[in-house]
């Protein structure tokens, strides 16, 4: 196995020790990691929030009075309930990628009486944990785990129907992808619902950037320890050895863009050094480690649709913060 090291490694990094490390940190990622770090703009992908604590940490926010966004979605769901229940009819076979801990998808299961349920997560040891809690609280559902990544073209168990399928998206996760991987996703997900199934998706509406803002920098400070916090995981999987306390969590809204940006900002200039090579950060350059887009609802139907949905019904809270979207394959 040969391993590319970086033009720009620096005098005395180490390779990894032995074969046996080098299986502990698997080349791809390391590899997609440091070539993200090493770009002109370095960035981190925000797939690596979500270690133990990064995943503590995101529930701590989902509670923040600022972060409006899981519990309008939730008021969306209990208040809208029977209308989206109706739209989407019962007897369902709902499919969640990046289930997590299941507990949306359980009040959805229960509500539209689903025969089926798949959970889909890269973390399939906490989702089998979730799953077997899902079976406890609905026995009449045949629920599953699998461990899978959407994004890397997933297969399902073939026993799994083909009829009826509901792809359930919530959260609005989808923000994390610009609108051309967003296309892609829902083009996966519309292939994964097959002929006659459907999508129900959460996303998050632009509106006014002191809320955004202050949605994604709390006055406790918990987003800034999730956003430091993806350093910490870094350290384990690349061997590097940022000091997060040297990097300040900024979150912006990018107008144009119409998203939420999160950045990590040197303090002071620094030397960065990881298994195999390393970085100089200058005073005050940044890390970007998220994208969250804010599509307004006619862009976003324009996706759905080009991505090959029809028929695509919302419900919108009153102040207009937010949307659960219904589209059929
Ligand atoms: C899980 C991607 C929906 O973008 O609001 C929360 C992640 N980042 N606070 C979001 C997040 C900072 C969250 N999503």
């Amino acid at each position: 196995m040969s391993v590319a090291i970086p033009s720009r490694q620096l005098p005395g990094a180490q390779l990894p020790a032995s074969p046996a490390a080098l299986h502990l940190q698997p080349l791809a990622r390391w590899r997609e990691i440091t070539g993200a770090l090493l770009a002109p703009q370095a960035s981190i992908s925000p797939k690596y929030f979500y270690d133990q604590r990064g995943s503590e940490l995101f529930e701590a926010i989902t509670r923040l009075p600022e972060y409006y966004l899981t519990r309008t979605e939730r008021a969306l769901m209990r208040r809208h309930g029977g209308a989206i229940a109706e739209a989407v009819g019962t007897g369902r076979v709902v499919i969640e990628p990046g289930a997590g801990s299941c507990v949306k998808a359980q009040a959805l299961c229960r509500r539209l009486r689903a025969t089926h349920f798949v959970g889909v997560d890269i973390s399939a040891d906490y989702l089998r944990g979730a799953i077997e809690r899902l079976r406890m609280a609905l026995p009449g559902v045949d629920a599953r785990a699998v461990a899978g990544d959407i994004t890397a073209g997933l297969q399902l168990p073939p026993d799994i129907p083909r009829q009826r399928r509901l792809v359930f998206y919530p959260g609005s996760s989808i923000g994390n992808f610009d609108p051309l991987q967003a296309l892609a996703l829902l083009v996966q997900m519309r292939a994964l619902a097959l002929e006659g199934g459907a999508l129900l998706i959460g996303i998050d509406l632009p509106k006014d950037r002191a809320m955004l803002e202050a949605a994604y920098d709390d006055a406790a400070g918990v987003t800034a320890a999730f956003n430091r916090n993806v350093l910490v995981h870094l350290n384990r999987l690349i061997g590097s050895d940022f000091d997060p306390r040297q990097w300040q969590h900024l979150a912006l809204f990018n107008q144009a863009a119409s998203r939420i940006e999160m950045h990590l900002q040197a303090r002071a200039a620094q030397r960065v050094r990881w298994t195999g090579g390393g970085r100089d950060f200058a005073a005050g350059e940044r890390i970007h480690t998220e994208n969250s887009y804010k599509h307004p609802l006619p862009a976003f139907t324009a996706l759905l649709r080009q991505a090959g949905f029809a028929s695509v019904q919302s419900w919108t809270d009153a102040r207009g913060w937010y949307a659960v979207v219904h589209a059929r394959a």
